[in-house]
């Protein structure tokens, strides 16, 4: 039996449209999971002592992930992250975040964060830490949950090599707050990371006669190398640290 020809031209282009329908699927599919997969490396992410820098003004978007293609869209590596205000629906697209940068207010929304070494601008490499210098004066409290909100803390002093830096990089301009108190317990000075200060550190820190129950956070004493207890309510500069990025290519 012979086949006409011209049923055989059909066949082949049905062939050949389901494929063609076929690979634009897949190929959607694709374009629709890798945009998915990097939107949702955000995280949300709370504020209370630090802000991200505003690159635009913002716009209106329908959803979080419309707001996170867009702003990587058109920003690429500039974009650590987002606002996004569920009311609102407005997106504004942000930088990396700093101490120095105002945190975001109630009608800006939620904030969503990429995170990575550079996202975090105020800090810049030692030895195998990342340091940032706070210099505005904050009380004890404050100055901790500044750090806290740049994912790091007060600096905690607890090496002879960290100590030296400290006293070199501090100078003697002004004083400054080490991560290092007795709140807990009295007379018990804890670092920051939770170690208790070792008796021969302690000694080599503190000039004879101190701490003397001033008060129960310490600091530099300007134009010295001692450090002396105070009121934690005093309002001092300080130093926060950053560990977890110590083999990052930020460095
Ligand atoms: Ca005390």
């Amino acid at each position: 039996m012979v086949v006409p020809s011209s049923l055989v031209d059909r066949t082949m282009s049905h062939k050949l449209y389901f494929y063609q329908v076929l690979l634009q699927l897949c190929c959607h599919i694709v374009a629709v999971l890798s945009a998915s997969s990097s939107s949702f490396n955000f995280v949300k992410k709370s504020l209370l002592s630090c802000g991200p820098n505003r690159l635009h003004v913002g716009w209106k978007s329908l959803s979080v992930l419309e707001c996170a293609r867009e702003s990587q869209h058109r920003f690429g590596i500039q974009c650590y992250g987002f606002l996004y205000g569920q009311d609102s629906h407005y997106c504004i697209p942000t930088g990396g975040i700093s101490a120095f940068v105002p945190r975001p207010n109630e009608t800006e929304g939620d904030f969503y964060f990429l995170g990575g070494c550079k996202a975090y601008v105020d800090f810049r490499p030692y030895n195998y830490i990342r340091y940032a210098d706070i210099t505005f004066q904050q009380d004890y409290f404050t100055a901790r949950r500044t750090c806290e909100c740049l994912d790091a803390r007060l600096m905690a002093a607890d090496t002879v090599d960290k100590w030296v830096w400290f006293l070199g990089f501090t100078g003697n301009s002004y004083t400054y707050w080490l991560g290092l108190d007795d709140l807990k317990e009295e007379n018990n000075f804890v670092w920051a990371d939770g170690q208790t200060i070792k008796p021969e550190i302690k000694e080599q820190i503190f000039t004879k006669g101190k701490p003397d129950g001033d008060g129960d956070c310490v600091f530099r004493v300007t134009f010295t190398s001692f450090m002396d207890d105070a009121d934690c309510n005093r309002n001092l500069t300080s130093i926060c640290e950053q560990l977890q990025f110590a083999t990052s290519v930020c460095n």
